[in-house]
């Protein structure tokens, strides 16, 4: 499981896998923060391909070509609005990773990355939708054998440092690979 799973500190728009993961909102029609970043890099295509498929209620995702970005998908999700973690929060985070996971295996693609979803506009705090993201993937590529990498891609120093930090305490070092699997 170990060496499914990466972290890297860079731009998500830079990343050549077959899906790249959008931190979108309900309209699917654009916005701020990876988001905007994506629709950028992609270029007008990829709205009006977005166009066509309605409103992506939180949690649920939807997938689209990638257009100009050098990834040939976009898996575009809806996070939840951080409000106080009593809100069903950390349920539709998880449920935004395992729908783009499921997804992503339903069309045959078997690299993926993903923002740091909710993090950032949307207000999630970092440590527990950092833990959310890590645990749930793991779990899902458990199901989805043929999904062969997840990269969480982190846009900064403090996002990549917790990834850093989770997934050595959710997946164990590389020495623990062994009794993990
Ligand atoms: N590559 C990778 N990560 C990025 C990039 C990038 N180019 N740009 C930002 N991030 P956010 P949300 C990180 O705000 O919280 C939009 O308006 C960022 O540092 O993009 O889910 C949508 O339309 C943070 O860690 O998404 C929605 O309305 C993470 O991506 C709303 O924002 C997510 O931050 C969604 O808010």
């Amino acid at each position: 499981m170990r060496e499914r799973i990466a972290v890297t500190r860079d731009d998500i728009t830079r990343q050549r896998v077959d899906a790249i993961v959008n931190a979108a909102n309900s309209s699917l029609l654009g916005g701020g923060g990876v988001d905007g970043a994506i629709h950028r890099a992609a270029g007008p295509e990829l709205v009006a391909e977005c166009r066509t498929l309605g409103r992506c209620p939180t949690g649920e995702a939807r997938i689209t070509r990638g257009y100009r970005l050098p990834a040939r998908h976009v898996i575009h999700t809806v996070g939840p609005v951080w409000q106080d973690g009593r809100h069903g929060e950390p349920e539709l985070l998880a449920s935004c990773y395992r729908n783009s996971l499921a997804l992503a295996a339903r069309h045959g693609l078997v690299t993926v990355a993903f923002p740091a979803i909710s993090t950032g506009i949307y207000g999630y705090p970092l440590e527990p939708a950092t833990r959310i993201a890590v645990t749930e993937t793991a779990r899902c590529l458990e199901a989805h054998a043929s999904i062969r990498q997840v990269t969480f891609v982190c846009f900064g120093d403090e996002a990549y440092r917790t990834y850093q930090q989770v997934m050595g305490e959710v997946l164990g070092g590389e020495e623990e690979e062994g009794e993990r699997l």
